[in-house]
């Protein structure tokens, strides 16, 4: 850890904004002068930044009791004092002029009392007349992991339905599934460091740079001279400008490269056979998928070059050590899931898991999805335990001190499967917490639909109004980041401790604290917060239920995450002692399948949902930009980040802007079979292939999920977001 840190110190500023340059920005050094004064702060509180899931630590500035200022803490085991451009900004949304501030019914203010009174009402009333599960719930990655577990609990034992899901089936599902289906539960195996000790790092659908700006540090720590960086994407990302090889691959073609890349592997013998025998099942039958994956196929599907893959090839196995990373460019794809089996395929077979520097790493989003992972009672039960499993049933049961028929045997409805409830009208009630779907969901006019079909809507958000809790009966008011207490789990599964520096706005109240007064409400409160009074309470029940898991955290206490900034499970209550973490899973072989053994799977790439034709001619692509965070209900306030990144765009290649007639900077109409975006600037630009367009999804005003579809891997549930037929014309007027 000392080493990382003083090859973190001798980096330049790799990511390019510091607080100075955060200053810089107002070219005003007047202006300068008047931000550095209000940012003088009396006093700094330790915590972890609530964006990304790199999960950096930080400090919140406080004056007045006001948050002013951050900072980067110099002695996280993460980030090492560095900060990307969101995190810098981080205290400005807390003093937002659209915090949601007071309970509303059908937008008239009213208690607290009344508002969880009639929430409980409603919820009662729909379930009486329709079933339990006529009750849905979809939460979020961006509560704090002691608040997951509390909902969990409160949604199957105190509200009694079985259809709760969260946004992260938007994001990680696949990667969940891809490893549950590989390895037998889910869990990233490695470590940044990793990033900074493989001889090859090659990033998949996942664009660092600006998504996850501070791993580029990790990257740029890594002292190995011949250390090859691959990255494939469609797009040449700021992160594509840092590869030695850049794959520039068609959409969705990525099982074909996996397959091009294992074929040649297998042909040249640069497998571990005694790994295989040992560890594995089901080689022999991948081997005979991989047949059809020659070089020329492969470049054929790909687009790419036949050199191309026999360097990338080449380079992989020479590698003693790879580190895959991967986030949404794989994730995002109704075939999901079996692109992370390839993954786990190609570093099964080469025995690049669970040793320095080697790792398949799904890279997560946001701050906490982890956490929900870990804790609730969505795609698993508490300590990744599954609902199938009698064994695991009862261990909760147990645990929670409640008769084994109050926890279901199958998880319900995954989100997609919700809102297709609604529309059914199976499900007639919504509780949505932390989410933004008015945004952030595929197809908007299809879920539009859905949820005008609702006799009841809760929306529990630190904003308001945003496009969701415009569309509420009941909006629940919620402190946030900085505003409360728990604890976050990063990519890497560390346990980082967020921390309260001011009061939050109104009469908005913690997650946490809405959750215990429901439950009072509801009568449960001491059957399933059994003494509670405080996140610490939670966490300390949380520990017992991790016990003996995987995601072991019986070790792990508030005093240790203060002293080490924060601690990588497993860390079981015996044995190390935490400078000694767990780096990585698996260093030992053994898998949490029941014959302990990994288990690969065939796969063959499959085709889009919706291809390119005629009438929509052009790929879209949508995805991010580093200055915003998704629905923008936290960025759009802060005035460094509107200014860096002040309107959306649509990415289009000069050849295609000159076969339409189209200018730079003009405005285009973009229109699927679902939807249209009227008006959005054209960027005319290389970085683009040939027959794709690119649309970051931040601005609800140009929302690229008018124009996605409803098409979901069939494992995870999660939405193919990356893949839609559009065309592209002159917008009107
Ligand atoms: N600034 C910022 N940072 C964020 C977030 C944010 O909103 N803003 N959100 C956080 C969250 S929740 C998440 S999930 C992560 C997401 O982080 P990323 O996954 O890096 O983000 P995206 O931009 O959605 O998609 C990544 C890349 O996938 C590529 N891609 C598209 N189709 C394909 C394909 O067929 N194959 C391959 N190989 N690549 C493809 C896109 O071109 C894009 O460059 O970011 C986290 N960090
Ligand atoms: N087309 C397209 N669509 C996408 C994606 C894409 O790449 N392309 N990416 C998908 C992915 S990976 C993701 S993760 C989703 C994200 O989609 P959303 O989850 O909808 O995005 P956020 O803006 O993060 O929404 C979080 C909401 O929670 C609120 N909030 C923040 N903190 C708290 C808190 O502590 N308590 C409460 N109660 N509320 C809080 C915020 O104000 C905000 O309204 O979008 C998905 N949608
Ligand atoms: S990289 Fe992620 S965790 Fe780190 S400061 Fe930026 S947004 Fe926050
Ligand atoms: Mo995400």
């Amino acid at each position: 850890m000392e080493k990382n840190k003083s090859l973190f110190h001798r980096l330049p500023a790799v990511i390019g904004l510091d607080h100075a340059a955060e200053k810089y920005a107002y070219a005003n050094t007047e202006e300068w002068g008047i931000i550095a004064k209000e940012k003088a702060a009396e006093k700094w509180v330790r915590t972890t930044c609530g964006y990304c899931s790199v999960g950096c630590g930080m400090f919140i500035g406080v004056r007045d009791g006001k948050a002013v200022s951050v900072k980067g803490d110099p002695g996280h085991p993460v980030n090492y004092g560095k900060l990307c451009p969101k995190g810098l900004a981080e205290h400005h949304f807390l003093n937002a002029e659209n915090r949601a501030k007071y309970p509303l019914l059908r937008k008239k203010r009213v208690s607290w009392n009344e508002a969880l009174n009639v929430m409980v009402q409603q919820f009662r009333q729909v379930q009486q007349k329709y079933g339990n599960n006529a009750l849905g719930v979809l939460s979020t990655g961006q509560l704090v992991t002691e608040e997951f577990y509390a909902l969990g609990k409160l949604v199957q034992l105190g509200f009694n339905t079985r259809n709760y899901d969260g946004n992260t089936t938007l994001c990680m599902a696949s990667a969940v599934a891809g490893y549950k289906r590989s390895f037998g539960s889910d869990g990233p195996p490695g470590a940044y460091e990793d990033m900074a000790l493989a001889d090859c790092i090659l990033l998949i659908g996942a664009n660092i740079a600006d998504n996850h700006p501070i791993l580029t540090c990790w990257l740029a720590a890594n002292e190995n001279p011949n250390k090859h960086l691959i990255v494939a994407d469609p797009r040449a990302t700021k992160t594509a400008q840092m590869a030695d090889t850049f794959l520039p691959l068609k959409p969705r073609s990525d099982v074909a490269l996996l397959n091009g890349i294992m074929h040649l592997l297998v042909r040249n013998g640069s497998h571990d056979k005694a790994y295989i025998e040992t560890h594995t099942t089901g080689f022999d039958a991948l081997v005979k998928s991989l047949a059809a994956f020659t070089p020329e196929h492969t470049a054929a599907v790909t687009g790419l070059p036949v050199q191309a893959i026999l360097k990338t090839a080449a380079v992989i196995a020479q590698a003693n050590a790879l580190f895959v990373g991967w986030s949404m460019g794989v994730n995002h794809s109704d075939q999901g899931t079996e692109t992370v089996n390839a993954i786990n395929n190609l570093c099964l077979m080469t025995k690049n898991i669970g040793r320095p520097g080697a790792s398949p790493f799904s890279i997560t989003g946001q701050c906490n999805a982890m956490g929900t992972r870990e804790t609730s009672c969505t795609a698993s039960l508490p300590g990744y335990r599954k609902f199938e499993s009698l064994k695991d049933r009862e261990d909760v049961a147990r645990l929670w001190n409640v008769d084994i028929t109050e926890i279901p045997d199958k998880r319900g409805y995954a989100y997609p499967d919700i809102i297709e409830a609604v529309v059914q009208g199976e499900i007639k009630a919504l509780w949505i917490i932390a989410t933004n779907p008015i945004v952030s969901f595929p197809n908007q006019k299809f879920l539009r639909d859905a949820l005008s079909r609702l006799e009841f809507l809760v929306v529990q958000d630190g904003f308001h109004p945003t496009p969701t809790t415009e569309l509420a009966d009941l909006v629940l008011p919620a402190a946030i980041w900085g505003e409360k207490e728990g604890t976050y789990t990063n990519s890497e599964r560390r346990v980082s401790k967020a921390n309260k520096a001011v009061n939050a706005p109104g009469e908005a109240m913690a997650d946490f604290d809405i959750f215990l007064e429901l439950a009072r409400k509801l009568g449960v409160v001491e059957k399933i917060y059994p003494g509670w009074r405080n996140v610490a309470d939670a966490f300390g029940e949380w520990r017992q239920v991790s016990k003996g898991r995987l995601c072991d955290y019986s070790g792990i206490s508030y005093e240790l995450l203060d002293q080490y900034g924060g601690i990588q499970w497993p860390f079981p209550a015996e044995g190390k002692s935490a400078p000694e973490q767990t780096r990585r899973l698996y260093g030992d072989g053994v898998y949490q399948h029941d014959d302990q053994k990994a288990k690969f799977f065939p796969v063959i790439n499959k085709e889009m949902p919706e291809l390119p034709d005629e009438q929509y001619p052009f790929v879209l692509n949508t995805g991010r930009t580093v200055e915003h965070w998704h629905t923008m209900t936290k960025t759009a306030n802060v005035e460094i980040l509107q200014k860096l990144s002040p309107e959306a765009w649509v990415e289009m290649n000069p050849a295609d802007a000159e076969r339409l007639g189209l200018r730079q900077g003009e405005y285009v109409r973009v229109v699927s079979r679902r939807g249209t975006i009227e008006k959005i600037a054209l960027r005319i630009t290389g970085i683009i292939g040939f027959g794709q367009v690119f649309i970051p999804f931040h601005w609800f005003r140009t929302n690229a999920n008018n124009l996605t579809l409803n098409a979901f891997d069939p494992y995870s549930r999660e939405p193919n977001y990356k893949q839609a037929a559009v065309r592209v014309e002159k917008a009107s007027g």
